[in-house]
């Protein structure tokens, strides 16, 4: 293909994840809770995931950087600092007793040190984060492969979808949930997608996640879960907390975040 073409393309998917951002940008200030923008912002989100879909390969890779494009200081975003005790207690730790639990429909759940995790094949990239609040750092990731995981966990022929479960919550008094994100099987094996235990040649740091947060580099920053504990396998999310794949989600913004 033409490299304009190419570049015209990238703008129109580019465009339409935007606007499903706004939307969902809308829906955070309380426009969501009616019901009518809820279901167009549902049918918008279809419509979007199906459009990026037919568009670009599943296979296709998200732009990667070099070295000198790393941001000098990379942004933070949502929770910073996890409260709660069991986390405190890991952190203590050194995270020597934290261990990422691969399950659901799998054939072979397993758990993993961070050290087991580290001595698996890695994975490093520089890629550009994009938050939907409109702000965007390049940052270098090492990690392992979601993909080395899941094979050797072996998929169920009904699972669908990942599921990651966070050590933290957002929200105060009656508000509190839990983080959680979701992501579909072909972003799930693309080779861009990392469990994060590096960033910029150092331990990832509390602020940014640690001991591990998920880097899916086709969308957009509230995908990437941080503090990640434990990875499920699922035919469907509709029974998981608000049913809508994430905890914003959840609050209305899209499932599929593409960009
Ligand atoms: N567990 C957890 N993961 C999270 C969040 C969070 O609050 N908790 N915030 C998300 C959002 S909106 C963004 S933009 C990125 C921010 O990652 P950073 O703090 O490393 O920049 O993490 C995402 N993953
Ligand atoms: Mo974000």
């Amino acid at each position: 293909m033409d490299p304009s073409g190419q570049l015209n393309r990238r703008r129109l998917i580019v465009r339409s994840g935007t606007l499903v951002g706004a939307l969902a940008l809308g829906g955070c200030q309380g426009t969501a809770e009616s019901g009518g923008f809820r279901r167009t912002l549902d049918i918008a989100t279809v419509l979007d995931y199906r459009l990026q879909r037919s568009l670009l390969p599943t296979s296709a890779m998200a732009r990667e950087y070099p070295a000198a494009d790393i941001s000098q200081i990379f942004r933070t975003k949502g929770t910073t600092d996890p409260r709660n005790l069991v986390y405190r207690k890991l952190v203590r730790d050194g995270f020597k007793n934290w261990r990422l639990l691969v399950e659901g429909m799998v054939e072979r759940p397993a758990s993993y040190s961070l050290q087991e995790l580290r001595s698996l094949p890695s994975r490093t990239q520089i890629t550009r984060h994009d938050c939907v609040d409109g702000w965007s750092c390049i940052g270098k990731w090492k990690g392992v492969p979601l993909a080395t995981l899941l094979h050797r966990a072996g998929l169920k022929s009904q699972a669908r979808f990942i599921v990651f479960h966070c050590a933290d919550t957002l929200g105060h008094s009656f508000n509190v949930a839990r983080y959680y994100e979701s992501i579909g099987l072909d972003d799930a094996f693309q080779a861009q997608t990392i469990l994060a235990y590096d960033m910029n040649d150092a331990p990832l740091t509390i602020a940014h996640g640690a001991p591990v947060r998920l880097r899916v580099e086709r969308q957009l920053g509230y995908k990437m879960a941080k503090f990640v504990m434990r990875v499920e396998a699922v035919a469907s999310f509709a029974h998981i907390y608000g049913g809508k794949g994430g905890y914003w989600e959840d609050r209305g913004y899209a499932w599929y975040a593409g960009i």
